[in-house]
């Protein structure tokens, strides 16, 4: 028997900072008609998917950057996008800046949401890794203020059963880090999506865009590998306002092979068929966490956050 998911990497091109979400959505909303006509049953957005990604942007009025959150999803904005899910019977993953009031105040997350194929939330993630700074920084070429704008996710890395499968989420920069795969691999996870914004220039230092898309990749790939899942990664691609988004989203599946990937830097659908029981293959060999995992030898994983060598 096989459970195949129809996935589509829905990779959206530049949104500028002047666009406002109502054009955002409307090209949403064509990603998720396209994804319609090739049968798909899952469609992964990027990370921050409805606004340009405004952390590269310094401002200090708190009302100004309010401005670029969500405090309600679905609002009136976001609500064609559950209503073309319900009406094409197909899910999704969305990315973006979440302002929630809890025990009494405001709180900013970078999050991502799973909506099933009835229009419903089934699975929320806010950003664990949060990358860059939270002060103007003279130094860089461009800011990266997501700790100045966003807190640290306070949901864990959690996984849920929907859509035949064992589903989990996380966000861009979350990527780089194997706890975040393994912590889920630990859950059985099936398919793992995520949504990133990544500048294709260091900013602060020359290092090759090639190299850049190379780790890009070869991160995903490892945490699929190691972790005998389907990895769907999506980017928001192309300049934004004269700051460059690489592309190069991918499906990518549990042997560690990309089995789709995009080209362009534009709105763009790639689309494979996973099969999650070629997740059972790894996990009852090589990775049989069961049967060869150590973790009375990997405490400083969550004793130790820095690393200290020896004297
Ligand atoms: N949005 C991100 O998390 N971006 C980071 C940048 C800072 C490199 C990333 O890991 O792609």
């Amino acid at each position: 028997m096989s459970r195949v998911v129809t996935v589509g990497a829905a990779q959206m091109g530049p949104i500028q900072r002047a666009e406002g979400r109502a054009a955002v959505i409307e090209r949403m909303l064509a990603l998720l008609a396209k994804a319609h006509e090739k049968n798909c049953d899952l469609v992964v957005f990027p990370e921050l998917a409805l606004t340009t990604f405004f952390p590269r942007w310094y401002m200090e009025d708190q009302a100004e950057v309010d401005t670029w959150f969500e405090s309600a999803m679905p609002s009136n904005e976001t609500q064609p996008l559950f209503t073309a899910a319900k009406e094409y019977g197909l899910g999704f993953y969305l990315g973006y800046a979440e302002l929630i009031e809890e025990d009494g105040a405001p709180h900013h997350y970078n999050t991502s949401i799973l909506v099933d194929k009835s229009g419903e939330t089934v699975l929320k993630y806010r950003k664990i890794h949060l990358p860059g700074h939270d002060e103007y920084d003279p130094g860089r070429t461009h800011q990266h203020l997501e700790k100045r704008y966003f807190e640290v996710g306070n949901l864990g890395f959690p996984v849920t059963r929907t859509m035949d499968g064992v589903m989990g989420m996380c966000l861009c920069n979350d990527r780089r880090w194997p706890e975040t795969y393994r912590v889920m691999g630990l859950q059985g996870v099936e398919m793992l999506m995520l949504g990133y914004n990544t500048p294709t220039i260091n900013s602060l230092s020359d290092e090759a865009p090639h190299l850049r898309m190379f780790h890009n990749h070869v991160t995903m790939q490892a945490g699929a590998y190691q972790n005998s899942t389907w990895v769907v990664g999506v980017a928001k691609a192309g300049n934004e306002d004269d700051n460059d988004l690489m592309g190069g989203s991918v499906i990518v599946a549990p042997s560690g092979e990309i089995v789709a990937q995009c080209h362009t830097l534009g709105d763009e659908l790639i689309v494979a068929d996973c099969d999650l029981d070629d997740c059972v293959f790894g996990r009852e060999t090589i990775f049989n966490f069961a049967a060869h995992r150590r973790p009375e030898h990997y405490k400083l994983i969550t004793e130790r956050t820095g690393a200290i060598p020896p004297e």
